[in-house]
């Protein structure tokens, strides 16, 4: 059998891992094939770095995809994350639609839009509407605190949550199934929190917070989780998202003690053989 082939729809920022540089490796230590559709190369992430040479790949990205429908080729994902303008929102859209005309993909829909409460500088201000139209297309969406008042109209703060409140935010993103990634808790702990369509609660996985913020982690979160479903190891997507949030810790964790510059990102390499080994991990159901 061949393995699960997943369409990857994000820039390749050539320094500081993240998109691209991250989402292939972690896909391929975890069984899946990965098909990158780039839409953009950047010689940076934009977090960060100042003057970027920047090549928008909106054309090619038109052009791929015609290649690809002349192929017939079927993808048992499509994962898409930083777009480069909202003009290949409706790129994308077609590329699902096309897949699900002769199969069921998994769409995974990470809204890659900002951080702290704002905007990437690069990102223009109407993607936030484009970007609900294309959450709206998925199986899966991977907002952060930021992304999720982007996509809701909701202000952005960071007081804790109590589940009422983390039970409306998750409610108020409409997706079959939407994680948010870093939500605060009272009394200084932290969760990634997913919701699915009908389910009455939600489901939690708390972190540690470490005291420093890397680059391109959402990404990498999302492309454990999308490899941890579609490689089949996980049936359940609360445990994927439990098995990225066990990941995640555990990079940031070793990338911090072994220092270096943050901006270039967590110290992906070494631990991708851990990734390749898989694992358990806990999560916990919330019902306010
Ligand atoms: O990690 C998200 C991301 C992806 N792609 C580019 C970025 C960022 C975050 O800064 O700049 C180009």
């Amino acid at each position: 059998m061949q393995p699960p082939r997943v369409a990857a729809v994000h820039d390749l920022s050539c320094v500081g891992r993240c998109a691209l540089t991250v989402v292939i490796p972690v896909l391929a230590a975890m069984g899946a094939q990965p098909c990158p559709l780039p839409t953009a190369v950047l010689s940076t992430h934009t977090g960060g770095y100042q003057k970027m040479a920047v090549q928008d790949l909106t054309g090619f990205m038109g052009d791929c995809v015609g290649h690809w429908q002349s192929l017939d080729l079927r993808f048992d994902a499509v994962y898409s994350g930083y777009l480069a303008n909202p003009g290949q929102v409706e790129t994308v859209i077609r590329l699902i639609g096309w897949q699900r005309q002769s199969g069921s993909p998994l769409i995974v829909v990470d809204p890659v839009m900002g951080d702290d409460g704002r905007l990437y500088s690069s990102m223009p201000p109407d993607m936030p509407g484009e970007m609900r139209r294309l959450c709206a297309q998925a199986d899966l969406i991977t907002p952060n605190m930021t992304e999720a008042a982007l996509l809701t109209g909701e202000p952005y703060d960071l007081r804790p949550r109590d589940p009422g409140e983390i039970d409306r935010m998750l409610r108020k993103l409409g997706a079959r199934c939407a994680v948010v990634t870093r939500v605060p808790l009272p009394g200084g702990r932290w969760a990634n929190v997913l919701k699915r369509e009908g389910e009455p609660g939600y489901w939690q996985s708390e972190f540690e917070p470490i005291p420093v913020h890397y680059p391109g982690t959402g990404d990498l979160f999302t492309a454990v989780m999308t490899g941890a479903i579609v490689s089949g190891a996980f049936h359940h997507p609360q445990s994927a998202m439990a098995r990225a949030t066990m990941f995640l810790q555990s990079v940031v964790a070793r990338s911090w003690a072994a220092g270096g510059e943050v901006r270039e990102g967590v110290h992906l390499e070494a631990a991708l053989g851990a990734l390749a080994r898989g694992g358990e991990a806990g999560v916990r159901y919330i019902h306010p």
